[in-house]
């Protein structure tokens, strides 16, 4: 059985978590074809935005504790560089990667949401960092993208007491871009993917490196490469087309160059 279910819908490129009895517990033969669906929709020219979701229970309730309690010691975790060796491929993404997290976010689940460029979450979403209670904490950068997000006061409370926030906490405090009712995210969020494919493919490019650039620099700095970055979108054609379409008042017809 897979345990990613790859579909292309349009410009979107829809990755869907499939292991159900475990909760889509993150295991590595699940992170590899996460990683390989990631890759294809990366390569595929007519894809122009990753949605990454799960089932209606879950978006994925962790790393798979049976895989991790298997592992002896802190050498053996160290040698297999368990996790880190190939759990970051979704923050590579050049392409815009959407989270849409129905149910249990937990662990890695929210560490891996939290991964993608913003988060569209149903009510019945469950976000925590609970790797306290089984006696470890998070280490896929759950404890960084919390407090960049939420602050120091949520971070510390979510990853010292391990408990779960709803969706709606999780919109307050910057975890979540929006919540929709559950029985509507997949539409949503799909819309939403589309609309953003819809786009210049290099100008979301652009936009994305530029909102990442707010985390690693100086306001002046960011503003600064994201004025760079406004002058070069100048270069492209469809910027000359986006124009020009808004003026013709047309739909501008990208050529994503
Ligand atoms: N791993 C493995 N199996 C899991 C799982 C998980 N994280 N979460 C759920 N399952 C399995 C259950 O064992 C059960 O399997 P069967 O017994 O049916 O075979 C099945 O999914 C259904 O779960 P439950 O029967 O428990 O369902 P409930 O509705 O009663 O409870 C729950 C749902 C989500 C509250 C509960 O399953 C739960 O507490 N799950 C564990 C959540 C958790 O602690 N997650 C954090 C895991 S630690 C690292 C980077 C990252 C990480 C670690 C290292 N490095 C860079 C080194 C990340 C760590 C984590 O994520």
């Amino acid at each position: 059985m897979a345990l990613v279910l790859a579909e292309n819908i349009g410009r979107v490129a829809l990755l869907r978590l499939n292991r159900p009895k475990k909760l889509n517990a993150l295991n590595a033969a699940l992170i590899g074809e996460l990683n390989a669906a990631l890759d294809k929709a990366e390569a595929d020219e007519k894809i122009g935005a990753i949605l990454l979701t799960g089932n209606e229970r879950a978006f994925a309730a962790g790393a798979d504790i049976g895989e991790m309690e298997k592992i002896k010691n802190y050498a053996e975790v160290c040698e297999e560089n368990l996790i880190t060796r190939d759990w970051e491929r979704v923050t590579q993404c050049r392409k815009p990667v959407i989270a849409a997290v129905s149910g249990y976010a937990l662990g890695g689940g929210c560490e891996l949401a939290m991964m993608c460029d913003f988060v569209l979450a149903g009510t019945d979403a469950m976000f925590s960092q609970p790797e306290i209670i089984i006696g470890t904490m998070p280490g896929a950068g759950g404890s960084q993208r919390f407090a960049r997000a939420a602050g120091k006061a949520k971070a510390m409370e979510m990853c010292l007491s391990g408990r779960m926030m709803d969706a709606k906490e999780a919109e307050r405090c910057g975890i979540v871009a929006r919540v929709v009712p559950a029985g509507s995210l997949q539409r949503v969020a799909l819309e939403t993917a589309q609309k953003i494919a819809s786009h210049s493919l290099p100008v979301a490019r652009m936009i994305k490196e530029s909102v990442n650039a707010a985390f690693e620099t100086h306001l002046s700095a960011g503003v600064q490469f994201e004025r760079r970055l406004f002058h070069s979108t100048f270069a492209l054609a469809d910027r000359a087309e986006g124009m020009r379409a808004f003026l013709q008042k047309r739909k501008p017809k990208f050529k994503h160059k």
